[in-house]
C-alpha cells in the first residue's frame, strides 16, 4: 500500500438516468468512470485513482460502495466478520462489515476515508471520525451526487437545502457532510437523516504519570506503524517535538532509514533544528527552500485544495501546500505531525490549566469544516499525506487525558515529550517551538502583503479573511486555474474595496 487505490471520487445516483457533471478536481490522479444499475437506479462513479481503481469500489448483492481513503484497523474489523469472510481490500472490508452492521459499520471504523454506500433504494454517505477527508452532496428526490471536492460538484443541477449537513459558500445546493457522521438518504424523497459515528471526548482522565506516557507511546507507536506502507515513508519535518516523533517512530517501525523533508522560505526556516533530528535517526534528509514570493503566489492553490474559509487554517496550509508542489516525482506516502497541537493544546503557550482545556476543548468543537487534512493538500502535487495524531485511538486518549498531563514542569505537550524521550536528542524534546506559519515567515509576509497594499495593522486579519473568500470564490466556485488568479492583485482589491467602505480603519 504505497498510495490508496482511490484518493477522490465523484458519484452520481439517479432513480433512472440522469445527467452526471463531468466534474474537475484539485488532486491529481487518474481517472475511471464506470456506470451501475442497481435494481432500476443507475450509479455513475468516477474514480480519482492511483493505478488500481478496482480497489476502491466493492459490489455486493443489490449494493455498491465507493471508497477514497484507507483503513488502519483492518485486524479488528477483519475479526468482526462471519467465518469465511475474507475480503481483499478495504473496499471490500466496508461492504462486508456493512451487510452485517448497516450504517453503524461506521462506528467501527479508524481511518481517514470518504465514502458512499448505494443498497436498497438509499444512499449512505460517510466520513471518519474527523472528517479528514472532505466530502460534499447534492441531494433531490430521485438523485444524490457526491464529491470529496467541492468544486467538483460545481456544474451539478441544484439540490434541496438540507438541514442535516452544512452548506458551502456560493454553491447553491452543495453541502459538506459533518466530521464523523453518516448521512443517509432515501433515494425516493431526498430526505436526509444524519447520524453522528463519532464525537470528541468531553470528560478528562486521570492517570499515573508512568501509565499516561505509556499508553501514549503504544498508541502512537500503532498508528504510525498502521501508516508507514511498504515503501519508505516520507516525514515532512519541522524539528519539533510533534514532526521529531512521527519520524523516529516511522524509522523504529521500519528498522531501517526513511525519508524526511524540511520546507524554509528566504524569510525564516528552522533546517537546523530538523538537521539535528535527521542525524539523529539517520534519515535521508533534504531541504527545499522556497521564496516568499513563491510562497504567496501559491496562495490561491492553498485555498483550492483546502477549500476552507479559514485565513489562519490558510496560513497554516500554505507552507505545506507550496512544498507538496515542489516536492515534484512520483506519488508518495507522506505522514505528518500536523494536528498534535489541538488535542494536546500545542497553541496554548501559558501556564494555566483552565485556560489550556478551555483552548483544546473549543478547539475540539470547531475543528470541523476547517479541512485542515485534507490529502487534497498533498494530492496537488499527487502525494497522499496521513496524521497520526488524529488517528482516532490516539486522538480520543490525547484529548481525554487531564490537562495536568499536557502542560507540567512548565513545559507544553509533557506527556508526548516524556513518551519520546528514548528515541530523540535532549535539545528536540525540550524544544518550544512555533507553528508552521511562524516558523516558515508566512504569517508576517502576508500581513506585509495586506500593509503594502494600504491595510491599517488593526484591520489585517480582517482582510486576510476577505482575500480568503475572494480566492475561494475564483479558484472553487467559479473553478479558476489557481496560477490565473494574482494574489497580489486579489489583495489589492480587496484593499481597496476596505478604503472605499471604512476609510479611517482600512
Ligand atoms: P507545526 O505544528 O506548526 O509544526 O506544523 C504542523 C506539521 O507540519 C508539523 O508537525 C510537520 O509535520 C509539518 N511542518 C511544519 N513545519 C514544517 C517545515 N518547516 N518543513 C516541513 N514540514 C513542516
Ligand atoms: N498547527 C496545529 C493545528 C492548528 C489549529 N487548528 C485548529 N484549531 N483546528 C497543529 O499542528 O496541531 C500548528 C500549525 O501549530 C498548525
Ligand atoms: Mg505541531
Amino acid at each position: 500500500m504505497t498510495l490508496p487505490a482511490a484518493i477522490g471520487f465523484l458519484t452520481a445516483v439517479h432513480r433512472g438516468a440522469g445527467q452526471v457533471p463531468q466534474g474537475t478536481f484539485a488532486s491529481l490522479g487518474h481517472r475511471a468512470d464506470t456506470r451501475d444499475d442497481i435494481d432500476g437506479d443507475t450509479l455513475f462513479t468516477s474514480l480519482l485513482h492511483t493505478g488500481a481503481p478496482e480497489g476502491a469500489r466493492a459490489r455486493g448483492r443489490g449494493s455498491a460502495l465507493v471508497f477514497a481513503g484507507e483503513l488502519y484497523n483492518q485486524g479488528e474489523l477483519r475479526s468482526v466478520l462471519p467465518r469465511g469472510t475474507d475480503p481483499a481490500d478495504d473496499a471490500g472490508l466496508v461492504l462486508a462489515l456493512f451487510d452485517h452492521y448497516d450504517l453503524h459499520a461506521f462506528r467501527l471504523l479508524n481511518g481517514r476515508f470518504a465514502a458512499l454506500v448505494h443498497t436498497a433504494g438509499r444512499v449512505v454517505l460517510a466520513t471518519d471520525h474527523a472528517g479528514s477527508v472532505p466530502l460534499y452532496l447534492t441531494a433531490a428526490p430521485g438523485r444524490v451526487l457526491a464529491a470529496t471536492e467541492a468544486k467538483a460538484l460545481r456544474d451539478a443541477p441544484g439540490g434541496r437545502p438540507l438541514a442535516a449537513a452544512r452548506p458551502v459558500r456560493r454553491l447553491p445546493g452543495v453541502h459538506q457532510v459533518p466530521a464523523g457522521t453518516v448521512l443517509e438518504i432515501a433515494l425516493g424523497t431526498g430526505d436526509c437523516t444524519a447520524h453522528r459515528t463519532w464525537t470528541p471526548q468531553l470528560s478528562r482522565r486521570i492517570l499515573p504519570e508512568k501509565e499516561a506516557v505509556e499508553a501514549v507511546r503504544r498508541s502512537l507507536e500503532r498508528a504510525v506503524r498502521a501508516r508507514t506502507g511498504q515503501e519508505t515513508p516520507l516525514v515532512v519535518l519541522s524539528g519539533g517535538i510533534d514532526s521529531s516523533s512521527v519520524a523516529a517512530l516511522a524509522a523504529l517501525g521500519r528498522g531501517g532509514p526513511i525519508d524526511t523533508v524540511s520546507m524554509g522560505t528566504d524569510d525564516a526556516d528552522e533546517f537546523p533544528e530538523a538537521r539535528v533530528v535527521a542525524d539523529h535517526i539517520g534519515s535521508t534528509h533534504s531541504e527545499i527552500t522556497i521564496t516568499t514570493a513563491e510562497l504567496l503566489r501559491r496562495l490561491p492553490h492553498a485555498v483550492r485544495a483546502a477549500e476552507s474559509l479559514d485565513p489562519d487554517i490558510i496560513e497554516y496550509l500554505l507552507p505545506l501546500t507550496a512544498l507538496y508542489l515542489r516536492m515534484g516525482g512520483a506519488g508518495r506516502r507522506i505522514l505528518t505531525g500536523y494536528g498534535a497541537d489541538i488535542p494536546l493544546g500545542g497553541m496554548h503557550r501559558e501556564d494555566r490549566l483552565p485556560a489550556l482545556d478551555t483552548a483544546l476543548s473549543h478547539d475540539m468543537a470547531t475543528f470541523d469544516g476547517l479541512n485542515e487534512m485534507s490529502p487534497v493538500l498533498s494530492g496537488v502535487g499527487g502525494h497522499w499525506s496521513t496524521h497520526p495524531y488524529w488517528d482516532r485511538e490516539v486522538l480520543d486518549l490525547l484529548v481525554s487525558l487531564e490537562a495536568g498531563l499536557k502542560r507540567r514542569y512548565g513545559q507544553d505537550k509533557w506527556v508526548l515529550r516524556a513518551a519520546m524521550g528514548d528515541l530523540l536528542p535532549a535539545q528536540t524534546v525540550l524544544r518550544p517551538k512555533l507553528g508552521v506559519h511562524e516558523g516558515s515567515g508566512t504569517t508576517s509576509s502576508f500581513s506585509r502583503l495586506l500593509t503594502g497594499a494600504g491595510v491599517g495593522e488593526a484591520g489585517v486579519h480582517h482582510a486576510k479573511r476577505l482575500v480568503v473568500q475572494e480566492l475561494f470564490d475564483e479558484v472553487v466556485v467559479a473553478g479558476r486555474d489557481p496560477d490565473e488568479v494574482d494574489t497580489a492583485q486579489t489583495v489589492q482589491l480587496v484593499a481597496d474595496r476596505l478604503a472605499r467602505s471604512s476609510p479611517v480603519i482600512a
